[in-house]
């Protein structure tokens, strides 16, 4: 069995992240998920995320090409991750490109392109102002 394992805060879920993982889950036949933990996205954005640990990891573990949610409490765990799941290939976006090349040794590493003119930090900008997206 070949096994994908990706990872991300998935915050204020949009179709960005449902395109990430629909695409990841093609390459193997099971497909885990490290969801960011609150105290990881505190220490890296100094904010936390607008929705909890909980709920984002609910929200993932609901999806259908999804098998498996773990939290991920730190970015240099990676490695240790990785082979606790003994996962063949990790799938990123690529503004992540380049960044997790030092687990090659362990598995693939698959960059994908993002989905443009989405994110959350946009979300929450337009939430903000009050303007319609459109
Ligand atoms: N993504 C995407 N297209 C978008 C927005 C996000 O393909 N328009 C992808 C990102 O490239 C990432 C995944 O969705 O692979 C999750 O994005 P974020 O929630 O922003 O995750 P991030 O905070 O970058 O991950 O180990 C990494 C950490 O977990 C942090």
């Amino acid at each position: 069995m070949k096994k994908v394992i990706t990872f991300g805060t998935f915050d204020v879920f949009h179709v960005g992240h449902i395109n990430i993982l629909e695409r990841a889950a093609r390459y193997g036949d099971y497909l885990v998920v490290g969801v960011s933990s609150d105290q990881l996205n505190f220490n890296k954005k100094q904010r936390y995320p607008v929705y909890s640990q909980e709920d984002r990891v609910k929200i993932i573990q609901s999806l259908k090409f999804v098998d498996e949610v773990f939290l991920e409490e730190s970015l240099e765990l990676k490695l240790e991750y990785i082979k606790h799941h003994q996962a063949n290939v990790l799938v990123m976006g690529d503004d992540w490109a380049g960044k997790f090349d030092w687990v090659k040794d362990a598995c693939e590493v698959i960059y994908l392109p993002r989905t443009p003119s989405i994110s959350t930090t946009e979300i929450i900008e337009v939430v903000r102002s009050g303007k319609k997206n459109v």
